[in-house]
């Protein structure tokens, strides 16, 4: 009760802050765009990471103004991007399904995408295997209506949420990111994990998705996913998320 007073004051303050870590094309090695993860600077507590705090909003329902912030942020940061001229990028936010589930949530996000001068194909919304398995019609539906918006989607953490295969083909999405738990140590070439992880680039390219491999963090696992022909990565070993200006900074070296 207390976190929950304190995040919705949090939200009002501007307490809230973007993180980006970039995503990298594994064929260029390009940044080609970056996630966007929400951190509360607190100002007695310091910095508060997002799995303290987003299942508290979650519960109480405050996901969805915290979830309006982070989409209007995020948008302000494209805009931002595009007026110093970079704007083949893409920017990925994390969706819950209390926001896809809400009824306005596509005309709310035309509306926000609008008033910043953003084309919808900048940004994409990820949305956990697990929370779209939780009512799976209602989520394929969302999805359409989103797609037809023109943002790109994907299915974060997948391998983890038990999708079945038909669903997966019916949900309208453009790349599914391998969770970080299948990466495993990328030296054994017996390593179950290697087996999953080849597993679920072969079904994503079949099904016509990209796929990204988050949480990498060495050099035998970049080149692992490199030599499978993983389309995107991102994780510490190339960056953790950066702020708005380290990230501008990266871009302009990078150009
Ligand atoms: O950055 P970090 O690894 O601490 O993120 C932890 C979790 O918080 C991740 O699962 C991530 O998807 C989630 N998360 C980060 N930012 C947001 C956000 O803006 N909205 C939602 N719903 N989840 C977020
Ligand atoms: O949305 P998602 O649950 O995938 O959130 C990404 C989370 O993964 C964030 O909390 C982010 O800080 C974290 N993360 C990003 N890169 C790495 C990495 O290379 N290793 C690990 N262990 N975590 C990472
Ligand atoms: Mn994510
Ligand atoms: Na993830």
């Amino acid at each position: 009760l207390l976190l929950e007073a304190s995040l919705s004051r949090a939200i009002r303050n501007g307490e809230l802050v973007l993180g980006y870590q970039p995503k990298v094309d594994l064929r260029t090695g390009k940044v080609v765009g970056a996630e966007a993860l929400v951190r509360w600077q607190h100002p007695v507590d310091g910095i508060i990471a997002p799995d303290i705090f987003i299942p508290v909003a979650e519960q109480t329902g405050l996901i969805i103004p915290l979830g309006d912030w982070v989409l209007d942020e995020a948008c302000a940061t494209l805009h931002a991007l595009a007026a110093v001229g970079i704007e083949d990028f893409v920017i990925a936010v994390n969706l819950s399904a209390r926001q896809l589930r809400q009824r306005r949530f596509v005309n709310r996000l035309a509306d926000t995408l609008a008033r910043h001068g953003v084309p919808a194909h900048r940004l994409e919304l990820e949305v956990t295997e697990s929370q779209l398995m939780d009512h799976p019609e209602e989520a394929r539906d969302a999805l359409a209506q989103l797609k037809l918006l023109g943002v790109r989607l994907s299915i974060d953490d997948f391998g983890t949420g038990y999708s079945s295969l038909s669903h997966l083909q019916k949900f309208p999405v453009d790349c599914i990111k391998i969770d970080r738990s299948f990466l495993g140590g990328g030296t054994d070439p017996d390593d179950g994990h290697e087996v999953i992880t080849r597993a679920i680039i072969a079904l994503g390219h079949n099904l016509k998705l990209q796929v990204i491999a988050e949480g990498v963090e060495t050099i035998e696992q970049l080149t692992f996913l490199r030599d499978h022909d993983c389309d995107q990565m991102q994780g510490y070993y190339f960056s953790p998320a950066l702020a708005q200006d380290g990230l501008q900074e990266m871009l302009r070296r990078d150009a």
